[in-house]
């Protein structure tokens, strides 16, 4: 008997949710969301266009006014932002494609001048990020954050479940968990940002504590196979580390196998020196369901991880930014369109909407 080997262009079933592919659109953080931090006309017209992937994970979205780290970034917590959401899933599943929401809170990795109030941004522990940060009065120094009280934890878990709810309303297929790149919930998992002597603070089962009651409370609400969860585990991204990133991820991702997850998405690598230690093959074997690989990826090596079983699904980001059609591209090798590094971050139609098809 032969047996066809997965490739890139293999459809897979998330639970009862069909992907065409598995060439997965990357979340990708692009800062042209409109006044009140919602979706507006280029967003509907950017996703339309890469409706195409197997599955789409939308640009970290705020689950609160308080998550928020950058200036034009999509926001799931207000009635307008929610409206914003659903042209654009109804423009994607038009095409025939699929979209999940990233749902994402910056902790630390924001700034008092884009907090409600300016009250001061929060974080595991009271430690100050290293560098500045893009505000809307320029470049501004980290700030030491607030550190959450115990008494502070239900609502935060209550706002990510408020948002899971505002992302059904809105029409997607499903959530992913940002709990990657430094952001608040990388900041609970990793030993650098999380000093806390209480529940949620310590050993590796306490620093998870919130990330799996946010885990629990979104798949309470979306059901099993449309919760996916990103973790980075060596990404140094927004001055974060861990002392021992194989063993807590290890330990993170065999954890998350008691959860019917649609996916366990790994920014694999460092983001900022392009270093890559850990064996994300020993990760993947941690965690039962399926791996979404992420970082670098091309179609020859993201090809081969699926047909050599280290990932079921590969995200793209840069490709996916510059090329649209991408799938099509990758399945007729035809040549790739090159991501201009100046449009990544704000800006109009140009580098956003503007790359042209293949057929074009
Ligand atoms: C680049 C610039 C700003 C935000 C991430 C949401 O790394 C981001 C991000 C990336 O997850």
């Amino acid at each position: 008997m032969t047996i066809v080997k997965n490739t890139l262009f293999s459809p897979i079933q998330l639970g009862d949710l069909a992907l065409a592919n598995r060439i997965i659109m990357a979340p990708l953080t692009r800062n042209r969301a409109g006044a009140g931090n919602v979706p507006q006309d280029i967003n509907v017209e950017y996703y339309r266009q890469r409706a195409s992937a197997g599955l789409i994970i939308s640009e970290g979205s705020q689950i609160s006014a308080c998550g928020i780290g950058y200036p034009g970034t999509p926001g799931i917590h207000s009635e307008a932002q929610i409206a914003g959401w659903k042209r654009v899933t109804d423009a994607v599943h038009e095409q025939g494609g699929r979209i999940f929401i990233q749902l994402w809170h910056t902790g630390r990795i924001s700034h008092s001048s884009l907090q409600p109030g300016h009250i001061l941004p929060v974080a595991p522990s009271a430690l100050k990020a290293a560098g500045k940060t893009l505000t809307l009065e320029g470049m501004q120094k980290f700030e030491t954050p607030h550190a959450l009280t115990l008494d502070e934890m239900p609502s935060l878990v209550a706002d990510y479940a408020t948002a899971a709810q505002n992302a059904k309303v809105a029409g997607f297929d499903g959530v992913e968990i940002h709990a990657a790149n430094g952001y608040l919930l990388d900041q609970f998992l990793r030993d650098s940002t999380n000093r806390r002597e209480d529940a949620y603070g310590g050993a590796i089962e306490n620093r998870m504590r919130l990330l799996l009651e946010i885990v629990e409370a979104t798949l309470a609400i979306w059901g099993k196979h449309r919760v996916g969860v990103r973790l980075s585990p060596e990404n140094s991204f927004n001055d974060i580390k861990d002392s021992q990133p194989q063993q807590t991820f290890n330990a993170v991702a065999k954890t998350l196998s008691n959860y019917p997850l649609a996916y366990l998405h790994v920014l694999e690598g460092d983001m900022l020196t392009g270093e890559r230690q850990l064996d994300y093959l020993e990760l993947r074997n941690s965690f039962a369901g399926y791996y979404m690989a992420n970082n670098g990826y091309d179609k020859a090596s993201g090809n081969a991880a699926i047909e050599q079983n280290r990932a079921d699904l590969v995200a793209f980001g840069k490709l996916f930014i510059a090329n649209p059609d991408l799938p099509e591209r990758f399945l007729k090798n035809l040549p790739l369109n090159t991501p201009d590094q100046a449009t990544f971050y704000g800006g109009d139609e140009k580098g956003y909407t503007d790359y042209p098809n293949s057929s074009i």
